[in-house]
């Protein structure tokens, strides 16, 4: 939201945060609502405005462990979706040349962002943007195709598209109809989420065909932002984005002080203090 200065506005947005908390340093829920990029997170930063987190974790860690795990670990599993909104996941769009995947980039960023057409091998390089999918941030790559090295085809920006995969979630992109490949069948075995591309040419398209369908030439990009955004987030195991009904850690100290307290309590705490999922 942007006031422009404008106080009137400014006064009557202390309806909905406490303004007045601001002073002095500023606490993890202002920062994270001043960098929110979408409404879920707006919704996360006004509701985390109400807690104190470090209040919650001196009563939690007051408590016997018997009493205080569960709490400890519902904390958790509520930072990790915090987590999920405010700091960027990397999902790699990866598959043969020609398949799609540079239209479907440009169509998730509601914009021309990475070169698309019919000649095959045309993104030579990864490119890099941030997008919100279902509430959720992601760093979406667009990596050059693979297939042959021709004299078109850069072997050493196809080298560093697989580079990029390391740690990354991998979106497959293979087109409607089309058999896969050992290369694409290890990486669904290796949990890419696998995405069917060109669903408009396929006459009877077939219902038992594993992986989601889109067109994202033709479909309403909404429709193919929110089926994609649904399926990354179904195959990451979070609750929607949005506000999450308790304290939560949204900071790497938060995170860090979450984390030792699960530790004490031998508690799986799978998040590193910059709050990624292990
Ligand atoms: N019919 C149809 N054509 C599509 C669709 N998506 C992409 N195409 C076409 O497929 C061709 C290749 O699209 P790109 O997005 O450039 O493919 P790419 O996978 O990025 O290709 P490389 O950069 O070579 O790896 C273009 O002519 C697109 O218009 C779709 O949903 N339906
Ligand atoms: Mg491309």
């Amino acid at each position: 939201m942007h006031t422009h200065g404008a106080s009137s506005i400014w006064r009557r947005l202390s309806e909905f945060v406490p303004l007045d908390a601001v002073a002095g340093e500023a606490p993890a829920w202002l920062t994270v609502m001043q960098s929110a990029m979408s409404a879920e997170v707006v919704a996360l930063a006004c509701e985390q405005s109400r807690f104190d987190f470090g209040e919650e974790l001196a009563s939690l860690a007051a408590r016997p462990q018997i009493e205080a795990a569960d709490r400890v670990a519902t904390c958790l599993r509520r930072s990790r979706i915090a987590a999920a909104m405010i700091r960027p996941t990397r999902v790699l769009l990866v598959g043969r040349q020609n398949v799609g995947k540079s239209t479907l980039f440009n169509r998730l960023l509601l914009r021309e962002r990475s070169l698309a057409g019919p000649l095959p091998g045309l993104t030579r390089d990864a490119v890099c943007e941030p997008v919100v999918l279902s509430g959720f941030l992601y760093e979406l790559v667009d990596t050059a195709g693979d297939g042959a090295a021709t004299g078109v085809v850069d072997v050493d920006a196809i080298e560093r598209g697989r580079r990029l995969r390391e740690g990354a979630l991998v979106l497959l992109v293979v087109p409607a109809g089309v058999r896969l490949g050992p290369v694409e069948e290890d990486l669904v075995a290796g949990g890419a989420v696998l995405l069917r591309s060109k669903g408009d040419l396929l006459a009877t398209p077939d219902p038992v065909e594993p992986g989601l369908r889109v067109a994202a030439a033709s479909d309403p990009p909404q429709e193919v932002r929110t089926a994609i955004g649904e399926a990354l987030r179904r195959h990451r195991g979070l609750a929607p984005a949005g506000a999450v009904g308790g304290p939560v850690a949204l900071d790497s100290r938060q995170w860090a002080s979450l984390n030792e307290l699960a530790h004490r309590m031998g508690i799986e705490g799978d998040c590193g203090a910059d709050g990624r999922s292990a």
